[in-house]
């Protein structure tokens, strides 16, 4: 699209995330469409890269109908992940470094030997190593958590931090585990990975085509996340989430009071 100002956009999108800042939706300001919105993730991603951070992989959204109906956004979508958006399992992250954060379960792929971009995942026992229970932390950069799916591709698709429990072999099914976010100890979200596209190996198919198509190639080695089974919820201070996943196991973090 012609006249939309990629960098400006982007450093307005970085700022807001640097400084916990909400903004109003770009929608008001600029027309983004999709291709371009991708543009000005991929410079909003760009920021962080030159400040330092590397890429370590690249995550799903909106692969279930439980997050489409959250958000009001109903088209996949996919984002960047940096090693700084990386958080020990078990790790603290720190709730007043974000604006609204919310957390949400999620099954995490290691990367491994993929197919050529355009070719079908043959075996996906080959195109990757292990998999794992995941909790990503997302945080949209908008006011209210609302935004139009341009917005939200814009915004790297509200991507702040993730954590990933231990990896397993992959296991023989994917496309039926039932899946709980606990917090405090209670569960708040229940779900399956059967919402994840109906089977959370879907999501690598999307992401290797969805991701190709705007040049990037997905590596060996990246984490792969593979979007959220259920709704997200609200990350208080204090909070202790965990993630449970059937037969992978749990993820979690606290939140710092
Ligand atoms: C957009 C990101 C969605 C998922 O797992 O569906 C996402 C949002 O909900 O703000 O990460
Ligand atoms: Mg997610």
């Amino acid at each position: 699209m012609i006249g939309v100002d990629t960098a400006g956009v982007a450093a307005k999108l970085g700022v807001a995330a640097d400084t916990a800042t909400a903004i109003g939706q770009l929608a008001a300001e600029v027309e983004l469409d999709v291709p371009t919105a991708y543009g000005v993730q991929a410079a909003l991603v760009q920021r962080r890269l030159d400040r330092g951070e590397r890429l370590v992989g690249v995550k799903m959204g909106l692969t279930s109908k439980a997050k489409m109906a959250q958000v009001g956004v109903d088209e996949v979508i996919w984002g960047r992940l940096t090693d700084a958006m990386r958080v020990p399992d078990g790790g603290a992250v720190d709730p007043s470094a974000y604006i609204h954060p919310r957390v949400e379960p999620e099954v995490a792929f290691l990367l491994d030997r993929l197919p050529e971009p355009g070719e079908p995942i043959g075996d996906f026992a080959t195109a990757v190593r292990a998999v794992a229970p995941a909790i990503e932390l997302i945080d949209s950069r908008y006011a209210d958590f609302r935004f139009s799916l341009p917005d939200v591709i814009a915004d790297n698709t509200s991507a702040a931090a993730f954590v990933v429990g231990p990896w397993s072999p992959v296991p023989a099914g994917l496309d039926n585990l039932g899946v709980l976010l606990e917090v405090d100890g209670r569960v708040v979200q229940v779900g399956s990975t059967a919402a994840i596209l109906g089977d959370p190996r879907r999501a690598l198919d999307e992401g290797i085509r969805l991701a190709g198509r705007h040049g990037v190639r997905l590596q060996s080695g990246w984490v792969f996340l593979a979007g959220a089974a259920t709704a997200a919820v609200p990350l208080r201070p204090g909070a202790h989430v965990r993630a449970v996943v059937e037969k992978l196991g749990t993820a979690s973090l606290k939140a710092s009071a």
